[in-house]
């Protein structure tokens, strides 16, 4: 034991430690201090940071041995209080940073230091500094980082006030303004609690559970011995999948199966803990309960699983060969597939090689690389529900996903979403759920599970990699004729959604242009890599990995402006286009965006022509083009709701399940809320929010897809339509709460959207047709490149987007959607993946991009065409700017160097051996 004493955020404190403890754990751990976050827990990420004597340090690797006595330090607590913020937490508020929150605390620290020091930085100055700092944000792009950065010294300096960075609020309605949203003020100060932060204030006698991970990716299960284990300090319990079958579970999550028709499996191959055989690395085999989480881990190790190796697939094309076992005995690995078939058939034939095409390419098992691992906490609560708190983005459709697997009733179950440090769509599928729901069950006890990094990149969902054929036939102007495509999807070794993401592939690829003659097979295949799960635009990068890069490709065959062939082939109400699935699309807004695009595209290749006429040749620069086009919605008939309720004090509380993942929820609810309510004179600041918990909020279905503003948003517009209505006088007055039950009125209304349309047209299960989805949402992508032709390293030095994401709501969380979506952009076009399982298991190594790895110059225009089924016209956003910008780089690495890629990432050895296949 050592004795130090502190000064931390001013105050003198002596402490007796561990003195192999790390100064994050003491912070957190004895102080409490949550606002330092652990992200990866080995210094890549910037989330732990503090100022330690004037210098920024990464706490989670500063062990308390090092830390002079008497050292100063300040967290993110000392900087500035909900009543007093310093202007960096202002700024940070004001510019959108605080998307997910999880990384703001590390970067205002980092930002302070700098600003201390440097008291005018330059713009590069700052970005580099934050690089310096390994300061890592997965959801913001970094540009509004270094806005913020800008603004907060202009206001040290004395050159502004901190209320002058705010929005104030001049009209009655704060649609497409840059009100804040309700929670950053909470998410600056270090205030917004996580789950692990939440996990640490629960009670003593509080369970911390640890899990007996697979370390292979294919088995059978031979024996699984606990006594050792058992034996242990501090161990309570080991959970094996016998106990949770003692314990009534069928111990199976069910996957639930969307289009049973081409569907070989019943979606029941995953087990909660495995019992016969492992299906992956990192799957769960027994979950450990014991006194401290150190104890739990260290049991979980002993843990002895005797196993008999089998044969792994780690792709699609090694689990179809003929000779592949199968994974899940008596189900083929190809388990299901789809159709695209549109229009007549097309004679190959009938036109010259010269106007047609065919290309193969791969989309890779793209990480989702959310900084906050993946954590939750359960208990029974106050009326005997199983409760569970976890990062779900879908906590009723999760109910039913578990329930039976660990034998606990659905009215018996609760549900609730903690604050989550960003998902990207990787908790569509339930995790931890099952495993704390049984564990409460067995064990009668509150417990947590907090996964590290490394536990969270193997063994969460990844994006379901694609092998695409795609071939595309145009008449001699270039006009679109056919589409014809052959894919496989590796969807790891369980089902879920594996259905709905293929179906996809039908619905996008060839999307934003009117093909009349489409025939596009996509077969979905079991493998031992990591399960498919949702991720931020689900099944649209495969596809356009197909067609963006064909068009491309057939552009350059025909001698075809790329820009040109796109706008010639758009959705045009004159020609009568019609979707993929043969229907026409809601709204016919390309055109337009088109018309936006041109003069900047235009002025895009003035300035590439430029950079190459002064280049050495070295350096090669290319701007690159592509369209994207994707639905918000989940396919077909989809609904949502949400309460509003009259409070004694005028106030109103709306009751959403909209769940955040850091994209903006609370102000989703807010502004789609307000905008009816302020009908009745209730301003934005009397709207009180109670979200995600099964128990309170009505179901409105999961936030992927990009529906929850369509979906949830007029459900929360309908429930203040409704209470609006029923506050109404004859004269045009509004009753009070009072009024209200004096004359008998109820004061709490519920909102009921669906999608009633969409059943007109279902899905047909062997052609893909049908009108799926309520609304899309359009982006066009210019992205301008510089290719290092000696070291094949590519820059995006700016990228232009024009999109339609009709009206918007609030213009921060757009925007910021925007930026981060588009720097995730980048890094799936150019750096990340998750391949190796001995290597791609940090931030760091699966390529996530940092501050220097982004462009500082980001070009957004918004066109807003009103949307007849969005709550006041507004599309969804958040998958927009991730459905189609990876193939607009490796267009413009085309477009730099002549080297045509068609796989994901292009890392520079990729980049040289395609530039040496040119030398030929
Ligand atoms: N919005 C708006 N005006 C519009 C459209 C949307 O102001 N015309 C706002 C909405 O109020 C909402 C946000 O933009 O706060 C995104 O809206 P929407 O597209 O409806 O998406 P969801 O609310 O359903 O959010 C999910 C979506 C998806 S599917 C993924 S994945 C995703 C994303 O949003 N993951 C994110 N954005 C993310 N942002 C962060 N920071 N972290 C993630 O994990
Ligand atoms: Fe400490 Fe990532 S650098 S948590
Ligand atoms: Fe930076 Fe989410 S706001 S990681």
């Amino acid at each position: 034991m050592i004795k130090k004493t502190l000064k931390i955020n001013g105050v003198e404190r002596i402490l007796i430690l561990d003195k192999d403890e790390t100064l994050a754990q003491v912070l957190r751990d004895h102080l409490l201090l949550t606002g330092c976050k652990i992200g990866c827990g080995e210094g890549h990420c910037g989330a732990c940071n503090v100022i330690m004597n004037g210098k920024v340090t990464r706490s989670c690797i500063y062990k308390m041995s090092r830390v002079p006595d008497h050292a100063e330090i300040t967290t993110i607590e000392g900087v500035g209080t909900l009543s007093d913020m310093h202007p960096i937490q202002v700024a940070w508020m004001a510019y959108g940073c605080a998307q997910c929150g999880f990384c703001s605390p590390g970067f205002i620290i980092s930002a302070k230091v700098l600003l201390d020091n440097n008291p005018s930085p330059t713009r590069e100055e700052v970005r580099d500094w934050f690089n310096k700092q390994r300061n890592l944000c997965r959801c913001t792009g970094y540009k509004p980082l270094i806005d913020a950065t800008m603004a907060a010294a202009a206001v040290m300096r004395g050159e502004m006030t901190k209320e002058d960075l705010v929005f104030k609020q001049t009209g009655d309605s704060i649609v497409g303004t840059n009100y804040i949203r309700p929670s950053a003020a909470q998410k600056v100060t270090g205030t917004w609690d996580f789950g692990a932060d939440d996990a640490l204030k629960m009670p003593s006698g509080t369970l911390r559970l640890a899990l007996t991970q697979a370390k292979v990716s294919h088995a059978n299960i031979l024996n699984i011995d606990t006594a050792e284990a058992e034996s242990m300090p501090g161990v309570v319990r080991v959970i094996t999948a016998k106990d949770i079958k003692a314990a009534g579970g069928t111990n199976k999550i069910n996957g639930l199966v969307m289009l049973p028709k081409h569907n070989k499996t019943d979606g029941f191959e995953r087990p909660v803990l495995c019992d016969e055989k492992i299906f992956q690395f990192g799957d769960a085999i027994a979950i450990v309960a014991a006194d401290t989480e150190e104890h739990a881990r260290a049991a979980a190790e002993a843990v002895k699983v005797e196993i008999e190796e089998l044969p792994a697939y780690m792709n699609a094309m090694d689990a179809i060969a003929p000779d592949a076992a199968e994974i899940h005995p008596g189900i083929p690995n190809a388990f299901f597939e789809t159709n695209c078939i549109k229009g007549p058939d097309f004679d190959w034939d009938s036109i010259p090689d010269s106007q047609q095409v065919e290309i193969e390419s791969y989309c890779s098992r793209q990480p989702h690389l959310h900084l906050e691992p993946d954590c939750g906490y359960g208990y029974i609560d106050e009326d005997g529900m199983i409760t569970v708190h976890s990062k779900s983005i879908g906590i009723h459709l999760h109910m039913p996903m578990i329930a039976d697997g660990i034998g606990v009733p659905m009215e018996n179950l609760r549900i609730v979403q903690n604050h989550a440090g960003g998902t990207f769509g990787y908790k569509f599928s339930p995790t931890n759920e099952a495993l704390i729901g049984a564990a409460v069950k067995i064990l009668e006890r509150p417990v947590s599970l907090v996964f590290n990094q490394f536990q969270n990149i193997t063994y969460t969902g990844k994006r379901s990699p694609a092998f695409m054929n795609i071939k595309l036939a145009a008449d001699e102007h270039g006009k679109l004729l056919a589409l014809w495509g052959n894919n496989y999807v590796d969807h790891g070794p369980y089902s879920e959604f594996g259905d709905l993401l293929t179906m996809r592939l039908s619905q996008f690829t060839g999307a934003g242009y009117g093909i009349n003659s489409i025939r596009n097979k996509s077969t979905t295949v079991f493998t031992n890599h990591a399960w498919g799960s949702a991720f931020r635009a689900y099944g649209s990068p495969q596809s356009y990995m197909g067609s963006e890069i064909a068009i491309d490709v057939l552009a350059a065959k025909m001698g075809i402006d790329p820009f040109d062939i796109r706008e010639m082939n758009c959705y045009k109400e004159s020609e009568g286009s019609t979707i993929p699935t043969g229907y026409p699309p809601e709204v016919y807004c390309e055109e337009e965006l088109f018309k936006t695009a041109r003069p900047l595209y235009e002025a895009a290749k003035k300035r590439v022509a430029e950079k190459n006429a002064a280049s050495d040749g070295k350096i090669k620069y290319g701007i690159g083009v592509s369209l994207g086009v994707y639905g918000c919605g989940l396919d077909g008939v989809d609904t949502s709701n949400a309460f509003a309720e009259l409070n004694p004090d005028g106030t109103v509380t709306m009751y959403a399940a909209w769940e955040d993942h850091g994209q903006g929820a609370d102000m989703g609810v807010l502004v789609s809320s307000h905008e009816t309510l302020r009908q009745a004179g209730i301003r934005p600041e009397q709207i009180k929010l109670v979200m995600n918990d099964t128990k309170t909020c009505p179901n409105a279905g999961p936030a992927g897809g990009s529906r929850s503003q369509v979906m949830s948003g007029n459900a929360c517009r309908l429930a203040a339509e409704n209470l609006v209505a029923a506050m109404k006088k004859e004269d045009g007055t509004f009753r009070t709460y009072d009024e209200m039950v004096a004359e008998g009125l109820a004061t709490k209304y519920e909102g009921n959207w669906v999608t009633t349309f969409c059943a007109d047209h279902p899905i047909d299960q062997d052609t893909a047709q049908g009108d799926p989805f309520a609304t899309y949402m359009y982006t066009i992508f210019l992205p301008e490149v510089a290719v290092n032709t000696e070291t094949g390293k590519v820059k995006v030095e700016k990228f232009t987007c024009v999109a339609d994401v009709g009206t918007i709501m609030n213009r921060l969380l757009v925007e910021g959607n925007f930026y981060g979506g588009l720097v995730q952009g980048i890094g799936l076009a150019l750096t990340e993946d998750f391949e190796d399982l001995n290597h791609d298991t940090s931030l760091k190594n699966c390529g996530i991009p940092y501050p220097n790895d982004a462009p500082d110059d980001i070009e957004l225009h918004f066109n807003e065409t009103y949307r007849p089924s969005g709550p006041y016209g507004a599309a969804g956003c958040g998958e927009a700017p991730l459905d189609a910008p990876h193939p607009a780089i490796l267009n413009a690495i085309y477009n730099a160097t002549g080297a045509r890629i068609t796989r994901v990432p292009a890392r520079p050895e990729k980049v040289l051996a395609a530039l040496k296949e040119l030398e030929k």
